[in-house]
């Protein structure tokens, strides 16, 4: 686990604050849970397309096949969107793959808690000021199981598009298929090389505004496996507060004179805009507020000399998943 040793008052915030995702070690949370989970998840998948569509009216919870969202968004996997808060949402799941997401998400929630508690010591604030946000009754927690199968099609297919989390902190586990990328800040993708023993985090948008950017959201994607790789299955808690729940820089964290980059807004104002774009949008861009000087955050113009002498990714291309 960090040992909460990023003192983000002077410049350098270390991995989170340059890249917005580090690694977790050492976490706790019993290899047996996420294998359980891993095993129960390969076995709804496999199961045929209409029973698993059976478990998909809930949107946008559920089971969800190539569609990300309402707006257009498509990638060749599959998943489950559940809420954590609300019991995983009304429609039913085979029991022995409920039992082992309950089990596996307590155990990762706590991590996202810890992780959250080392942060706000890091930052100097009360160690319970970003945990109690994101995990209090009414919290807006979610957890996703992504199921990507390889890729019969093309290599570099998009499994997932880019995009940063909207919530405050998400918490990634995956079996041994890689296909997960981040953006640096200079813009180049780097892989992550798949870790089934660690845990991974993001900083996400929330978290970026009320730490007044000190804390940067980190834009991630996933390659789909090629045909004769393995699926890759991932597991990832989000970490979101609660619809009334204001966000903004947070007081304590403020300069004399240090203006806040972000108009006001609820974590419900949030969800909502973000719903109604797409996922590579600059999801924060609207609640931005312009300053002299100041480097827009994750907006499309950030790596825009990166992207003059890059080729941009390859268009989604998918087709059925199953
Ligand atoms: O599957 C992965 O590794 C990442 C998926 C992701 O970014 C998401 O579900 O938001």
């Amino acid at each position: 686990m960090p040992q909460g040793n990023c003192k983000c008052g002077g410049a350098d915030c270390g991995p989170v604050g340059a890249v917005g995702f580090f690694r977790a070690t050492n976490h706790g949370v019993p290899a047996a849970l996420a294998d359980a989970l891993e095993a129960r998840a390969a076995a709804f998948f496999a199961m045929p397309l209409a029973d698993k569509l059976e478990h998909a009216s809930a949107r946008p919870l559920g089971y969800g096949n190539k569609s990300i969202g309402s707006n257009g968004d498509v990638g060749w996997l599959e998943y489950l969107l559940l809420s954590v808060s609300s019991g995983h949402g009304s429609f039913s799941l085979p029991p022995s793959l409920r039992a082992a997401l309950d089990e596996y998400t307590a155990a990762v929630r706590e991590v996202g808690g810890r992780v959250l508690e080392l942060m706000a010591d890091g930052l100097g604030l009360d160690r319970t000021a970003l945990r109690r946000m994101v995990q209090v009754a009414g919290s807006d927690e979610l957890v996703r199981v992504n199921h990507y199968p390889a890729c019969p099609l093309a290599s570099g297919v998009t499994g997932f598009g880019e995009h940063t989390d909207p919530q405050v902190v998400s918490v990634l586990r995956s079996n041994r298929t890689g296909g997960l990328q981040i953006m640096l800040r200079d813009g180049r993708w780097v892989p992550v090389a798949p870790d089934p023993s660690s845990l991974f985090i993001n900083v996400g948008d929330s978290l970026q505004v009320l730490t007044n950017g000190r804390f940067r959201s980190v834009k991630h994607r996933v390659v789909a496996p090629e045909a004769g790789q393995h699926s890759r299955l991932s597991v990832i808690y989000f970490g979101g507060p609660a619809p009334s729940q204001r966000i903004a820089p947070l007081p304590e964290l403020l300069r004399d004179g240090e203006q806040s980059l972000y108009r006001d807004f609820t974590w419900g104002e949030y969800k909502n805009a973000a719903y109604k774009t797409r996922l590579g949008d600059n999801r924060l861009g609207p609640f931005e507020i312009p300053t002299a000087g100041m480097e827009p955050s994750n907006s499309d113009h950030h790596c825009s000399a990166i992207a003059a002498v890059q080729p941009p990714p390859p268009p989604p291309h998918v087709g059925q998943v199953y």
